[in-house]
Formats: C-alpha cells, structure tokens, sequence
C-alpha cells in the first residue's frame, strides 16, 4: 500500500542516545514511502551529531531537512545536553511558524520525550497526532508513566509496586529522579502526566522481547487512559548513513581475531569515567586474559577532547601491559560500534545499558555484562538479566562514581560472561526475534503499517 500523502515530522533532542534513535525511525518511515521532514537543532553539541547529520541527509536526499536555529542556552555551565534540551525547550515557539506552512500539511508529529512540555501545546495548536519517541525501554516507560503517583510514597519504604508489573526496587530507580530537588525529578512530575494528552507512544523495542510490560502499558494497568504505546523497533542500525567512509582501525583489527574470544567495551556516548576508574578496567581486562576493544572517554563532549590523550587518560604502566600482553585495542575515538556487534569476532559486552546499546547487542546477538552507571541503566540492565536473560549485571558495583570497582572484580565478572555458553544462546534467540519483529509480517512491521494507516486518514 502506498502511504505518499503521509508527511511526517521528527524532532530530536540532544545527544547520540537520542538522535541515533530518530534518524533509524526516519530512514524507516522514508522506506514505507512517508514523507519525512526532519527537524535539526542548530548548533549541535557535539561533533559526532553533527557528523551522523550530514551523512544522513547525503543518504537520504529526499528527507526535508529543517533548522531550528536555537535561541542561546540561559546559563553556561551544567550538562552541556542538558544545557542543550534547555535551549530546545527555550526555542519551542519557533517551532509553530516552521511547522504550520509545511507543504505537504503534515500527517503525524513526532518530538523527543524530553521535549513533551514545551512542545505539546505546539503540537496541539498545529492540530496534527502527535507522539513521543521515548528513547529507551518500554521498562522504563513503565516507571516513568507511573512515577508522578507513587513520587510521595517513596520516601517510607523502599520501592513501589508497578500496577500489572512487579515490584520496583527504588535501588534500580535513576538517583536523579529520587533527588527531590533534582532537575530530572522535576521534568518527570511535570512530564509524565502529560502523556494523557499524546496520541501515543513510540517505542525503540519490540513485543516479544518486552512483552509483558507493553501489555499492561496497553491494557491501561499502570496507567488509566494511557495513550496507546507503538513497539516499532528494534530500529536498525542503518548501512546508508552509519559509519560512512572506509572500515577503521577497530574492524581491521578485529578481522584478525579468532570467532568470539573478543570483549568489547564502550559506556555509551555521555559518561567519562573517572581517571582511577579507567585505570581499574584496563587492569580488569588485561587480568581477564580475553582479548578487548575498549573505547575509552575523557570527556563527555567530543570537541573537548583534544587535549587529553590515551596516555594521559590511562596512565603509561596500564598501556605498557597492554601493548606488552598484545590482546587489546584501545580506542579514544568514535567508532562504528554497530559494525562491531556485527563482527563475529566479538563475542561480548560490557556495557553501560544504554536503550540503544541494548538493542543493539539484542539485534546483533551478543551478550551483555552490564555496567550502569546512571539514570534508566539499572531497570534497562535489570530487564536485560531477569527477562531479557542474555546478560549479568554486578548490583554491588554502584552508580557512577559511588565506589571504585577494582580490577580483579571487572576481570572475574568478564570470565564470568565469556564463560557462559547459556548466555551466547539466549543472545541468539534474541537476535533471532529480534528480526522476525521487522520482517515481514512481524509485530514490529505491523505495528508500524498500523500507524501509517492512521496517518493517511
Ligand atoms: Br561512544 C559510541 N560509537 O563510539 P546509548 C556510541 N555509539 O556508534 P548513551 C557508537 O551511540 P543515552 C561510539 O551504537 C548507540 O547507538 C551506539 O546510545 C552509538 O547510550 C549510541 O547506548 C549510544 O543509548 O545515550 O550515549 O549513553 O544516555 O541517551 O542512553
């Protein structure tokens, strides 16, 4: 069925965590023939957004590229994506001018969770379904949605029952949100309730895999009258514009090792590690005795980056050992980790449990020792382990920062995961599922005809 007259618009927020997201959708909805308009918030924060843009608009010529040119941040220091989802919020008004006089009218809206105050009345005045895209589990859209009701209870008892889902530790809930004076605590009593007033829920997983929770999404269990929540993923990682130009040092490396035996590292896009914590796992690994690509990062935004180098962050002693025992490639740069979890070589992950990672290594079939380190980490690991159940995750290691994990402990818990052969099986039956959900006939590809169906109206 041909869905041409459908003309959707996009609206990412800051960060790789959340535009990789929404440019997987877009390539998506342009190959079930939507229009797409995409809106880029301009100046990005770091180089890798900017670098992801422009090769996708190469890739994808016939998506309409529209800037958002936004008004200065209020202050200059904090989080500079949290600086940046403040300078998104502070532009929303421009948004209604761009959106309004596109041609063809538009079909759908769909804007980053983060972004669901300041847009939502836009969005409403424009008169278009509009939905949020939340970037991570449908786990933690559970907590999310329900948070506002329980907020209160909290601070008596240790965790709340999730209506039709299971009892939530507040050990797993993201600190920044229990911090009663925190930013985040405030974004998620003043967002959450909204999602009443949404047409729905995009959602970067699949019903099969997170079967249980987006049914009593669904069913109206943990929330009456929530919206209708979409699994459409997982969203694939995308050869058109992903990693463009020439395989780098990390894959040709790779290419020399043996099936499995490699151990790869990376923590996501935002979080560097303390100095002695990097120096830890670099002992952790060499102590395992696998073989490892460890990306490394000194800092949380690329364009910083110059001035610290490998050595710097990791010390001569630990990069002596390394480059004497020859197993591991350590990396400071971005690297094509989509490539990577496609790499037969590789045959594990220590990861942050980041939503994208996550689906990622589910679409790849590689199995997981998860490391959170903040924010939806722990529920993301804890579904990973307990439902998932191709990973392990270590509930005594802390939150970012809370205790120094100590080599021998990292090096035991890899052997621990590269040692389990019932692991490497459950990741392969993820995998297996995984595409089913966006083949043919697929929950995942049904889901998605359904909304465009919708659009169309
Ligand atoms: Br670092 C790094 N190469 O070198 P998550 C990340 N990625 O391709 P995060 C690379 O960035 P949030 C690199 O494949 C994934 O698609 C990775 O997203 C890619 O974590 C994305 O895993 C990272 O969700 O974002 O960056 O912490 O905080 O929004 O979860």
């Amino acid at each position: 069925s041909s869905s041409s007259c459908v003309h959707v618009a996009l609206l990412p927020s800051a960060g790789m965590g959340h535009l990789t997201p929404f440019l997987r959708l877009a390539a998506t909805l342009s190959r079930h023939n939507c229009h797409v308009t995409l809106i880029t918030p301009q100046p990005t924060v770091s180089n890798a957004e900017s670098k992801l843009l422009s090769n996708f608009f190469t890739a994808f010529p016939h998506v309409n590229q529209l800037n958002l040119h936004l008004l200065p941040s209020s202050s200059s220091n904090g989080d500079p994506f949290f600086l940046q989802f403040d300078a998104i919020r502070r532009s929303s008004h421009l948004l209604h001018p761009l959106l309004s006089s596109l041609s063809p009218p538009l079909s759908s809206f769909v804007y980053d969770m983060t972004l669901t105050s300041p847009v939502l009345p836009v969005a409403t005045a424009i008169g278009v379904p509009h939905y949020i895209l939340f970037t991570s589990s449908a786990s933690m859209f559970s907590f999310y949605s329900f948070f506002p009701t329980a907020a209160e209870s909290l601070s008596d008892c240790d965790g709340f029952d999730i209506p039709g889902l299971s009892f939530l530790s507040k050990s797993l809930m993201p600190p920044q949100v229990l911090d009663r004076e925190g930013v985040f605590r405030r974004l998620f009593m003043e967002d959450s309730p909204k999602l009443l007033k949404l047409h729905g829920v995009l959602l970067n997983t699949f019903e099969e895999f997170e079967s249980k929770t987006l049914k009593a999404l669904n069913l109206g269990y943990v929330v009456k009258d929530l919206p209708p929540v979409h699994a459409l993923g997982p969203f694939v990682p995308c050869y058109e514009f992903e990693g463009l130009g020439e395989r780098g040092e990390p894959l040709k490396w790779l290419d020399e090792q043996p099936h499995g035996s490699v151990i790869y590292v990376c923590f996501g896009s935002r979080t560097a590690l303390e100095g002695k914590q990097i120096r830890e796992i670099g002992d952790g690994l060499v102590r395992s005795g696998f073989r490892f690509l460890w990306v490394v990062k000194g800092n949380k935004v690329d364009k910083e980056d110059e001035e610290n180098g490998l050595k710097g962050l990791l010390g001569t002693e630990i990069l002596e050992k390394i480059r004497k025992e020859n197993k591991g490639l350590v990396v400071k740069e971005w690297v094509d980790q989509r490539q990577i979890l496609d790499h037969s070589a590789v045959g594990g992950f220590v990861s942050h449990c980041g939503w994208n990672s996550v689906m990622e290594a589910a679409f790849y079939g590689v199995p997981i020792l998860g490391w959170p380190l903040l924010g939806d980490q722990r529920i993301n690991a804890e579904f990973v382990v307990s439902n998932g159940g191709f990973g392990i995750w270590k509930k005594d290691w802390g939150w970012e920062g809370e205790r120094l994990v100590r080599g021998e402990e990292i090096g035991e818990a890899i052997k621990e995961l590269m040692s389990n052969e019932s692991l490497v099986t459950k990741a392969k039956e993820v995998k297996v599922a995984a595409r089913k959900a966006i083949g043919i006939g697929g929950s995942s590809e049904i889901n998605l005809q359904k909304l465009t169906e919708e659009w169309k109206k």
